[in-house]
């Protein structure tokens, strides 16, 4: 296991004009006052709080491709220099359209580096819509077919800044709300979709272990993607997008305490929280929870219980 301490930079990302519901701009406020701060930095790392991104001001009041555009612009600058700050950037949401520009910068930065970009997207929803397919005509519900070069999207960065992430990189995990739309072109895409039918037959460890070990094999940086609608919503109801039959409580903790063993993880977005809909801050202080496994806190050194298990390996 690592003892590594790490160096976190932390941006909050107050957008929502990509949701249907109004209140995740608060998602970022509602984060930092569950502790996401204090969590990391209990766990010796050094966290480097950046504040929230600005809205652009050439989206407002124009419709709603025109403000995600704006904003995906700014965000994918801000995040290509935290990559090359060099530490784990954590982007702190505002709804599912900011991964339009987080990861876009994250891929800038692998492009550089000849580094193999994974993403894991934990979700109820494929969010592999286009503008063509979308029922909704919302923004949240497109990011990973901007990000896999769908046709659609062509206002969205100009093309020499567009970095794409190969569609056979992309894990959708947790999936229970597809749109035929979108579920046409997952297959014709070759994305790796573990739906809940999965997760029920084999658990989240096995796909977690056959995700973690091809990140390992290539050497590649993974991004996770957490949109709180992975979540059972009995655990987080601050979402405006809830599905039944979400992740549990000890699956999402298993999944994060691996990808910190594993130590493959290299970048994060925390999106879709709209406090306005939580109850009494549940679903802001689960959250830190998870990050706080992710980012290494743990309920006991994993030698200990090899040591009592007669260190078989489970
Ligand atoms: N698939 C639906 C649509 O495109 C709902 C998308 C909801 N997306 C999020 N993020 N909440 O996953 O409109
Ligand atoms: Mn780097
Ligand atoms: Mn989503
Ligand atoms: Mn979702």
């Amino acid at each position: 296991q690592d003892s590594g301490q790490r160096f976190v930079e932390i941006l909050g990302v107050p957008i929502e004009a990509g949701a249907g519901h109004p209140g995740a701009l608060m998602g970022p406020a509602a984060l930092r006052t569950a502790g996401l701060v204090r969590a990391l930095r209990d766990l010796g790392h050094e966290v480097r709080d950046l504040g929230d991104l600005t809205p652009p001001h050439e989206g407002e009041g124009a419709d709603r491709l025109a403000e995600i555009t704006a904003w995906s612009r700014v965000l994918a600058d801000r995040s290509y220099s935290m990559m090359r700050a060099g530490g784990v950037p954590v982007f702190l949401g505002g709804d599912h359209s900011l991964s339009m520009g987080s990861v876009t910068g994250v891929a800038r930065h692998c492009r550089d580096t000849g580094t193999p970009l994974f993403v894991l997207w934990l979700d109820a929803h494929g969010d592999f819509n286009t503008p063509n397919t979308s029922p909704s005509g919302n923004m949240h519900g497109m990011p990973v077919a901007l990000l896999c070069g769908e046709d659609g999207f062509d206002g969205v960065f100009p093309p020499e800044q567009r970095a794409t992430v190969d569609p056979a990189h992309v894990h959708l995990f947790g999936i229970r709300s597809l749109d035929p739309g979108e579920r046409r072109l997952l297959r014709a895409r070759g994305v790796d979709v573990v739906d809940m039918r999965l997760i029920d037959e084999h658990g989240v460890g096995v796909h977690m272990r056959r995700i973690i070990e091809r990140v390992k094999a290539a050497g590649g940086h993974l991004h996770v993607s957490l949109d709180v609608d992975f979540l059972d919503p009995s655990i987080a109801p601050a979402v405006g997008t809830a599905v039944l039959g979400g992740a549990t409580y000890r699956e999402a903790h298993l999944i994060m305490e691996m990808l910190h063993d594993a130590g493959v993880v290299g970048s994060l977005d925390v999106v879709e929280l709209n406090p306005f809909l939580d109850e009494r801050g549940k679903s802001a202080l689960l959250l830190v929870d998870l990050v706080a496994s992710l980012f290494g806190r743990r309920i006991i050194d994993p030698a200990v219980t090899q040591s009592q298990i007669g260190g078989q390996a489970v």
